[in-house]
C-alpha cells in the first residue's frame, strides 16, 4: 500500500564532499531522512523496474534507514533492491555490485571516518551506474529538489528480514539480501597473485589489520585470515559495531594509535594497515616506518606492474590538489599523464571511465583504481603486499629506494577542527582577498611565484568547479594550500596542506616535521590561523 506523505523542506540538505552527512540526532527527526531519499529519487529518471543497491557500514541508524529506503525504493517503481546482509556494504564493495549487478545507482549509508554512535554522524550518499559517486550536476539537482520537496512515497509494510541471504517481495519490488563479502573477495583474488602473498605469510611475513571496529572486519577477516593464510588475530577489532567500540574510525596516527604503537615497537610485525569506517580509506605503516598516503600513490603507481591485474601497465595518474606532487614524478618517468583534480573521489569517475586514469589517489588516506569507482582500503593494502612479495623487500627499503629515485616530497596536513564557520569564513575570505598581490613577495617558506584559487575544467565533459582551494606556491616548488573540509559535521574544519619536495641529491632522511617548519611558520603568516581562530595549534597533524 502506497502512502504519499506531506513534508516540507529542510534547508541544510546540500551534500558536501561526499554525500548528505549529519549529526544522527539531525538524521533522525522526522521525514529527515524520507526528505532526502526522496529528492535523489525525484533527481533521477528512468528506474522504474531497475536495480538499486543498499547497504553501509553498520553504524548507528544504519538498519532503520534500510527499511526505509527499502520501502521507498519500492513506493517510487523500483524492480529490485540488492542489500549487503545484516545491512554491511563496504563503499568499495557497494560500488562493485553496482557495477557488478548492473544497477541503476546505489545508496551507500555512511559518515566514512566520522565517528557513529546517538550522538555522533551519520550520513546518506548516491552513487550513479559506474558505481562511483554522483557527480556535481547529480549532487546539485538532489540539493534543489530539498529545497523545493513537499512530499514522499513510503510503503506501508513491516521491516524486511535483512539478515538472511535471499530473496523476498515488498509490494512489487524484490528484496535480494546479499553476502557482502564474497563478490568484493573474488574481485581482489582475480588482480593480485594470492599464491605468492600466501606463501610469504606462510614463511612467517607477519601483518596486523586494523579495522577499527568498523565495516572492514568481515572483509578483512575473509581476506587475509581465511584466502591467504594469516594467523587468527592478524585483524584486529574485527567485529563492526553500531558506535565502532567509541573509535574515531579514521585511519591516521592519532586514532589509529594502537596499530602504529605496534608498528614501532621492537617485535613489529612486518606491515601494518588500517581502514576506516565504511572501508575505503587505507593506513599504511611498516615495520618502524610510517607512509604518508601521498607516498603511498606514488609508490603504488610506480609498483603496480608488479600485479597481475595490472602487468599492462597504467593509463595514467590522477590525484586531488592538495595532494603532494610525489605521484607527478611517477608519471612522468612512466611517461603517462597526471591529472589533478578537486578534493572528493566523484572527481575521478569521469577520468577512470573514460580510460584515462588507472589509479587514483589523495592525501586522506584513499587510493583506488579503475577496478570500482571509489577508492578502497583493502585493495591499497593487497597491492602493498604484492609489491613487497614481488620485491622481495621491506616497506622501509622500498621508501628509501623510492626517494633516492625520484626525491621526496615532505608532506603534512594540519587540521583546525569545529571552528566557528563564520571565522572559517572569514579566514578564507581574507585570503582569497590578497591572492592577487601575492606573487614575488617573501615570507618565511621563501618567495612566492604563484598564488590562486584552483579550478578545474573536467576533460571528459569540460565542466568547471571552481574554488577548490587556495594555492601558495613557492620558487623552490614548495607549497602550502588551504580549504576547507566539506565533511565535517560541526562547525568549520580547517586545513593547511604543506609540502617541500627535496631532490635526490638533497636530504632526504629529515623528520618531516623539521623539513617543513619553515612552511607551517608561512602559513600562519599568510592566513594568521591564530587571529581568525584562536587555536594556537591544529587538532590533528597527519
Ligand atoms: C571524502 C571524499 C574524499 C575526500 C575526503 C576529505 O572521503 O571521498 O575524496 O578527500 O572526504 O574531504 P574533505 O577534505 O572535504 O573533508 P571519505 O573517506 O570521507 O568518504
Amino acid at each position: 500500500m502506497i502512502q504519499t506523505v506531506s513534508t516540507t523542506p529542510f534547508d541544510d540538505q546540500k551534500p558536501g564532499t561526499s554525500g548528505l552527512r549529519k549529526k544522527v540526532r539531525i538524521f533522525a527527526q522526522p521525514h529527515y531522512a524520507e526528505n532526502f531519499v526522496q529528492s535523489v529519487f525525484d533527481s533521477l529518471e528512468g528506474f522504474a523496474g531497475e536495480t538499486l543497491v543498499v547497504g553501509g557500514d553498520g553504524r548507528y541508524l544504519n538498519r532503520e534507514v534500510i527499511q526505509i529506503v527499502l520501502r521507498m525504493a519500492a513506493a517510487n517503481g523500483f524492480g529490485r533492491v540488492l542489500v549487503g546482509q545484516g545491512g554491511i556494504l563496504s563503499t568499495p564493495a557497494a560500488s562493485h555490485l553496482i557495477r557488478s549487478s548492473g544497477a541503476f545507482g546505489g545508496l551507500v549509508l555512511s559518515a566514512s571516518h566520522n565517528p557513529g554512535g546517538p550522538d555522533e554522524d551519520f550520513g546518506i550518499k548516491y552513487n550513479v551506474s559506474n558505481g562511483g559517486p554522483a557527480p556535481e550536476k547529480v549532487t546539485d539537482a538532489i540539493h534543489a529538489r530539498t529545497m523545493t520537496i513537499d512530499s514522499y512515497r513510503i510503503v506501508d509494510a513491516p521491516d524486511v528480514d535483512i539478515d538472511s541471504i535471499g530473496t523476498s517481495r515488498l509490494g512489487d519490488m524484490t528484496v535480494e539480501v546479499v553476502d557482502p563479502v564474497a563478490l568484493y573477495a573474488e574481485l581482489m583474488e582475480s588482480l593480485f597473485d594470492f599464491p605468492a602473498i600466501r606463501a610469504k605469510i606462510a614463511g612467517g611475513f607477519t601483518l596486523a589489520f586494523d579495522s577499527m571496529s568498523a565495516v572492514t572486519g568481515p572483509y578483512a577477516t575473509e581476506i587475509f585470515e581465511k584466502r591467504l593464510g594469516a594467523p587468527g588475530g592478524t585483524v584486529m577489532n574485527g567485529t563492526p559495531l553500531p558506535d565502532f567500540g567509541h573509535h574515531h574510525p579514521d585511519p591516521n596516527l592519532v586514532h589509529a594509535k594502537e596499530l602504529y604503537d605496534r608498528m614501532m615497537a621492537a617485535d613489529a610485525p612486518d606491515f601494518g594497515a588500517a581502514s576506516d569506517g565504511d572501508g575505503d580509506r587505507n593506513l599504511i605503516i611498516g615495520r618502524h616506518c610510517y607512509v604518508t598516503p601521498s607516498d603511498s600513490l606514488a609508490v603504488l603507481a610506480a609498483n603496480a606492474h608488479l600485479a597481475p591485474g595490472y602487468a599492462a601497465g597504467l593509463k595514467g595518474i590522477a590525484r586531488s590538489m592538495p595532494t603532494s606532487g610525489a605521484a607527478d614524478r611517477v608519471a612522468e618517468k612512466l611517461g603517462i599523464p597526471l591529472y589533478e583534480t578537486p578534493t572528493g573521489w566523484k572527481f575521478f569517475g569521469n577520468l577512470l571511465d573514460a580510460g584515462l586514469a588507472t589509479i587514483c589517489g589523495e592525501e586522506s588516506a584513499g587510493t583506488g583504481s579503475d577496478h570500482v569507482r571509489e577508492k578502497d582500503g583493502i585493495w591499497a593494502v593487497l597491492l602493498w603486499l604484492n609489491i613487497l612479495v614481488a620485491r622481495g623487500e621491506s616497506v622501509a627499503t622500498v621508501m628509501a629506494d623510492h626517494w633516492a629515485t625520484y626525491g621526496r616530497n615532505y608532506y603534512a596536513r594540519h587540521d583546525y577542527e569545529a571552528i566557528a564557520t563564520d571565522k572559517a569564513n572569514a579566514l578564507m575570505a581574507a585570503l582569497r582577498g590578497k591572492l592577487d598581490g601575492l606573487a614575488g613577495t617573501a615570507n618565511s617558506g621563501g618567495t612566492i611565484r604563484s598564488a590562486d584559487d584552483f579550478a578545474y575544467t573536467d576533460p571528459t565533459d569540460q565542466s568547471v568547479s571552481r574554488n577548490q582551494g587556495v594555492r601558495i606556491l613557492f620558487e623552490d616548488g614548495s607549497r602550502v594550500v588551504f580549504r576547507l573540509s566539506g565533511t565535517g559535521t560541526e562547525g568549520a574544519t580547517l586545513r593547511v596542506y604543506i609540502e617541500r619536495y627535496v631532490g635526490v641529491e638533497g636530504d632526504l632522511a629529515m623528520a618531516t616535521g623539521d623539513a617543513l617548519a619553515p612552511l607551517v611558520a608561512a602559513a600562519q603568516e599568510l592566513a594568521d590561523i591564530e587571529g581568525f581562530t584562536g587555536m594556537d595549534a591544529p587538532s590533528v597533524i597527519t
